[in-house]
């Protein structure tokens, strides 16, 4: 797709998301390199949150950081405070600049945590619980919140239009999509490709 919006020229940069634990894998490498032979605009933005499934980040490589990867095909690294929305905004926004620059791709690390298990069915038990309480300190939702209400942006009657705007939103998509009909074999690629 990056290579698609470079022919196009419009300055359009594309972005793709994965796991720390991706980043091992064969296919991270051989696209990560040829995106920075091709200088194609895009932004790969890992969400590093410290478990590969059950593993933890130390059994997965021994890099501390995977931004230092960058280093490896000649593009820039970042990490960001991956809970600190505004953090992540402003990383985010230099890596978008600089492919629309022409100057090609970034890895943009954001450091988080997993609170919950890989799946439904997944406990984390493997988890420290002391190093989920860390991070539970950090939860980004509240961190925004208290930053919001710092600069007078929101008080508490803002706070809870928003919250019940949120459950009346929510709420009313899932009452569609249990109201919707099952989908049909020949929408399975609808919003999957463009064409
Ligand atoms: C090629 C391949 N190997 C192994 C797996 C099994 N597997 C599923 S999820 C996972 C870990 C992925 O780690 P990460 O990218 O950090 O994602 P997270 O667990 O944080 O969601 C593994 C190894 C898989 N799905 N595909
Ligand atoms: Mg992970």
């Amino acid at each position: 797709m990056a290579l698609a919006l470079k022919r196009q020229g419009k300055g359009r940069v594309a972005m793709t998301w994965f796991g720390e634990g991706a980043s091992s894998r064969g296919d991270f490498h051989e696209g990560i390199n040829l995106a920075a032979v091709l200088r194609v605009p895009v932004v790969f933005v890992c969400n590093n949150n410290q478990y590969a499934y059950s593993t933890p980040l130390s059994r997965q490589t021994r890099v501390p950081d995977i931004a230092v990867r960058a280093g490896g095909y000649g593009i820039a690294g970042t990490i960001a405070e991956g809970n600190d929305v505004l953090a992540v905004y402003e990383a985010a926004k230099e890596a978008v600049e600089r492919a629309r620059r022409g100057e090609g791709p970034s890895l943009l690390e954001c450091k988080t945590m997993r609170m919950r298990g890989h799946s439904e069915h997944d406990d984390a038990a493997y988890v420290p619980r002391q190093m989920l309480e860390e991070w539970r300190a950090k939860d980004p939702i509240q961190g925004f919140e208290a930053r919001l209400r710092e600069w007078g942006i929101l008080d508490v009657s803002g706070e809870a239009r928003i919250t019940k705007r949120l459950a009346e939103e929510l709420e009313a998509a899932v009452a569609w999509a249990e109201a919707s009909p099952f989908p049909e074999g020949k929408d399975m690629e609808q919003g999957v490709y463009s064409t």
